[in-house]
């Protein structure tokens, strides 16, 4: 029996029924499908650009992009593709992506949202676990070939029967186009819409379903916080299908108010900010890492990027002084924004002070939104004394699909998330976020916060980027490596240098590195975080050959 609408309820965890009755006493969902943004600025502003390719130049108006996902919608339901299945999605950003997107969602069919980055080991889990019947790719994802791991999919996951692909189809077939009037099926706005992948750097990617009705809200009130307009032009340079360029407010909060996006699959400054002089870009998303290569990037890259007025950057940590350098730089343009794909987004506010945004990760989105700072043992820590980070609320997940195992540990009885992000409430009522709990290093029996000795090595002259990870060791359980990635020109420092460094910054001698390791770059996962997994693993096998 093939996976039916039915089937997509189960599985997934709805907020509690008093919950629920609370969020819609205060008007937060409009029950409507997630694809009314699309057809509402279809009939408001149909000759509007909608969408932009930037390596190509395509574009489509709203009308014509409604058109084309409909003729999909039409296509991916002539193959046999029925209201509620699932299709795994990793198309790189195009505007086939948003084509394919839209058309899912007009088919009243549930994208899961694969990385370009991901392969067979991720998607087959994905797709096994979503128990999705398709799957879409582009031939070339991240330079890889995705027919062959198409090929290893069904040979993995047979219930994945359709393959459609965006370019030379190979034994597959191209993403469908069927012309004719398109109506698309009704949808229970408390289901899932979508799915994200949780964004993990250990174990597999877990699966994150978003409600039409949940989405919506995270889309609009992020268009709201951002300012957004149908005069804004935005620039998506992270991976489309990742939350953050997705609808934070994103390719989604960018439509609902009628507004252009333009895409590319090149983040590179030079290759950035020609896109940004050439279409006139007012709004953008980036991880850390690449807001200070661009921030760097500015002083020998000739560009006029005073169309910008906000780049919004979010993922992983940004050092205060690394937003206070992009202000310097670009203009006061820099957003804080520290979300995540199970729901809670914060933001800095337009008009917070400047010095507020440097120094912290904004506040939720949402009134609705109930956090609560605990210590280990789930008490409420003093104000403003750290604490993990646990939330619940109109947008957040109340389980992980299909994972009871998942959930009985990352929710508390009363439904909270425990994000396992470690975060400081500072006096203006936005938050910090000060680590991980699990990025914890155990030397010699003392607890060490990896993010700690990070933040004070930044301060250091030579070193543009750092991670530092515990390697297994015989005497003291852990070491403590600093992986460190020198400034341009300027030689690395060595451990008696760091040690030194460190020691004079205050730092407490159990906290100093054991082992000094330079690198050109640092292993990124595929939004671009660093991979401490995989260079924990580099190094530690590195250490095992000696
Ligand atoms: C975003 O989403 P995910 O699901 O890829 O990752 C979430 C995790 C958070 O739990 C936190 O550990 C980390 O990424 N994180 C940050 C951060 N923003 C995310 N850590 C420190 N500072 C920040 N500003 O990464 C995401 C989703 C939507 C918008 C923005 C980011």
């Amino acid at each position: 029996m093939p996976p039916s609408a039915d089937d997509l309820a189960s599985g997934f965890t709805p907020h509690r029924p008093e919950l629920v009755a609370r969020y819609r006493a205060a008007g937060l969902f409009d029950d409507r499908p997630l694809w009314s943004a699309l057809a509402d600025s279809a009939r408001s502003r149909p000759e509007a650009p909608a969408v932009t390719d930037a390596a190509t130049g395509d574009r489509l108006s709203y009308r014509e992009l409604l058109a084309a996902a409909d003729r999909r919608a039409a296509g991916f339901t002539e193959a046999g593709l029925r209201p509620g299945e699932r299709v795994v999605v990793q198309i790189p950003n195009s505007v086939e992506f948003a084509v394919s997107f839209f058309g899912l969602l007009r088919a009243g069919l549930v994208p899961v949202l694969a990385l370009p980055a991901h392969r067979i080991h991720e998607i087959a889990h994905l797709a096994g676990a979503s128990g999705a019947r398709g799957y879409l790719c582009g031939a070339a994802i991240g330079g890889s070939d995705c027919l062959g791991l198409a090929t290893e999919l069904q040979a993995a996951v047979p219930a994945v029967e359709h393959v459609f692909v965006d370019g030379d189809p190979g034994a597959f077939v191209r993403l469908p186009s069927r012309s004719g009037p398109w109506t698309p099926p009704a949808v229970d706005p408390d289901l899932p819409a979508l799915f994200l992948v949780s964004g993990g750097t250990t174990g597999l990617p877990k699966l994150i379903a978003r409600t039409h009705n949940d989405y919506r809200l995270n889309a609009a009130r992020s268009a709201e916080i951002a300012g957004l307009t149908d005069a804004d032009v935005y620039l998506a340079a992270l991976p489309a299908a990742h939350n953050f360029p997705l609808c934070c407010p994103g390719l989604l909060g960018v439509v609902a108010v009628g507004g252009h996006t333009v895409f590319t699959q090149n983040p590179s400054p030079d290759a950035a900010f020609e896109v940004i002089e050439n279409h006139g870009i007012t709004v953008t998303a980036l991880v850390p890492a690449l807001a200070q290569l661009w921030c760097a990037a500015t002083e020998w890259e000739p560009a006029d990027l005073s169309s910008l007025r906000l780049l919004q950057v979010g993922g992983s940590k940004l050092a205060a002084a690394d937003a206070a350098a992009i202000d310097a730089a670009m203009g006061p343009v820099v957003q804080q924004v520290f979300g995540m794909a199970e729901g809670l987004i914060c933001y800095t506010r337009l008009d917070d002070p400047r010095e507020s945004v440097h120094v912290s990760q904004g506040a939720p989105m949402s009134e609705f939104d109930e956090i609560r700072i605990v210590d280990p043992d789930g008490r409420e820590v003093p104000a403003g004394d750290e604490g993990e980070l646990l939330v619940r609320g109109p947008y957040t997940l109340r389980g992980y699909y299909r994972a009871p195992e998942h959930n009985a540990r990352s929710f508390t009885a009363d439904g909270f998330y425990a994000s396992g992000d470690l975060v400081r409430l500072l006096p203006s009522g936005h938050l910090a976020v000060t680590g991980r709990i699990k990025d914890t290093i155990v030397r010699a029996g003392e607890n060490v916060a990896a993010d700690d000795v990070e933040e004070h090595l930044l301060a250091h002259p030579a070193i543009a980027h750092t991670a530092v990870v515990g390697l297994p060791d015989d005497a003291l359980g852990e070491s403590i490596c600093a992986v460190v990635v020198p400034a341009r020109e300027m030689p690395a420092p060595t451990l008696p240098q760091v040690r030194e460094f460190l020691t004079a910054r205050g730092l407490a001698s159990f906290k100093l590195p054991d082992r000094v390791q330079t690198l050109d770059t640092l292993p990124l996962t595929s939004v671009g975080k660093v991979d401490k997994a995989t260079l924990r693993d580099r190094l530690s096998r590195r250490a095992s050959h000696r």
